[in-house]
């Protein structure tokens, strides 16, 4: 009894710490329903972050949007890269519950397989944002909103580009694709759209499609291959920038002419990819942004504070051709 009235030094400090953390525990159950994982309500909002992996041009633009925009808007951000692996992904998400965030944003590496993860989330009554990509869930109870592109819509301008520029073909025209990383949203979604375009005209035949990985390393492996296999090339289709740059060194060694004796369409548009189109190596880029995050940070205030955010927000973007290239160049950010 005696001793526990006069405490030693260190059991003291640990009374103090666990009261302390007592506290803390206490505040944080009680602004869950404001939608909040439970920091304590000091106004300050803790988002955390996984993003996909610094794989491309792209990728890179991102997270500096997102870091600058975290900073501006007074968010804490807690930033995990995944390298381009679902597991490490969730592994983060799972600390980030641990940690009792505000909220949860990613980019999600590939489309499925989010359910339990994204459940344990919601359990813990903390707001999840799916930035960039999207998810297959069914349950659309499981995030908040959506923040990113169209990237049916990308693969569709792409496509019915080259419809046009081959209307005139007598002959097949084929085609080789490199595609994003296996099981992503914008791999899924840019092949899909670019099919249904190029439908229009049974000229138009895609002769070899493959992932690149999303990375220049991938898309030159994959066009020397291509190159290697296949002796008549006419247009190449990379689902982004940096497998087109890529295979620019694959076209080039094989004693082809970029952009004029095989057509080259990519996505993204950032700047090592503008530049390539105004050089007239490449021919055509559907335009990608980027820029998220600005918008991913209003998102963050809003669904913490409780309000309704709508389900799905689209990024705004265009296409650009050699010419337009050239004039936006000077201003291109990224
Ligand atoms: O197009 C590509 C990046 O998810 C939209 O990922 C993004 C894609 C982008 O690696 O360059």
């Amino acid at each position: 009894m005696r001793k526990m009235r006069t405490q030693s030094a260190p059991w003291r400090a640990a009374a103090v710490l666990a009261s302390v953390l007592l506290v803390g525990g206490v505040a944080a159950c009680g602004n869950s329903d404001t939608g909040g994982g439970g920091t304590k309500d000091d106004g300050k909002i803790t988002m955390g972050f996984s993003q996909v992996g610094a794989e491309s041009g792209w990728r890179t633009a991102n997270t500096i949007s997102i870091k600058e925009a975290a900073t501006a808007a007074g968010i804490e951000l807690k930033f995990d890269d995944a390298q381009q692996k679902q597991e490490n992904q969730i592994k983060a998400i799972r600390n980030y519950i641990q940690q009792k965030v505000d909220v949860i944003a990613f980019s999600p590496v590939v489309e499925s397989g989010w359910d339990t993860v994204l459940k344990e989330a919601k359990d813990a009554k903390i707001p999840v944002i799916l930035t960039d990509r999207s998810v297959d869930s069914a349950d659309k109870t499981l995030y908040k909103t959506f923040l990113g592109s169209d990237f049916v819509k990308e693969g569709k301008l792409a496509g019915e580009w080259l419809v046009e520029q081959k209307k005139t073909a007598s002959g097949p025209v084929n085609i080789v694709e490199l595609q994003g990383s296996t099981g992503a949203a914008p791999a899924n979604d840019r092949k899909k759209g670019f099919a249904e375009a190029i439908a229009a005209n049974p000229n138009l035949k895609v002769i070899a499609s493959q992932t690149g990985d999303f990375t220049r390393a991938g898309g030159k492996q994959v066009m020397e291959q291509f190159l290697k296999a296949n002796p008549k090339i006419d247009v190449l289709f990379a689902h982004n920038d940096d497998m087109g740059l890529g295979a620019l060194e694959a076209i080039t060694a094989a004693g082809k002419v970029p952009g004029k004796d095989i057509t080259i369409i990519t996505i993204d548009a950032v700047k090592d990819g503008m530049q390539a189109l105004a050089d007239g190596k490449f021919n055509f880029i559907a335009e990608c942004s980027p820029l998220l995050g600005p918008q991913l940070m209003d998102l963050a205030k809003k669904v913490k504070a409780g309000e309704e955010v709508p389900a799905r927000i689209e990024t705004e973007e265009t296409t650009f051709t050699t010419e337009q290239a050239k004039e936006a160049l000077p201003n291109r950010k990224y």
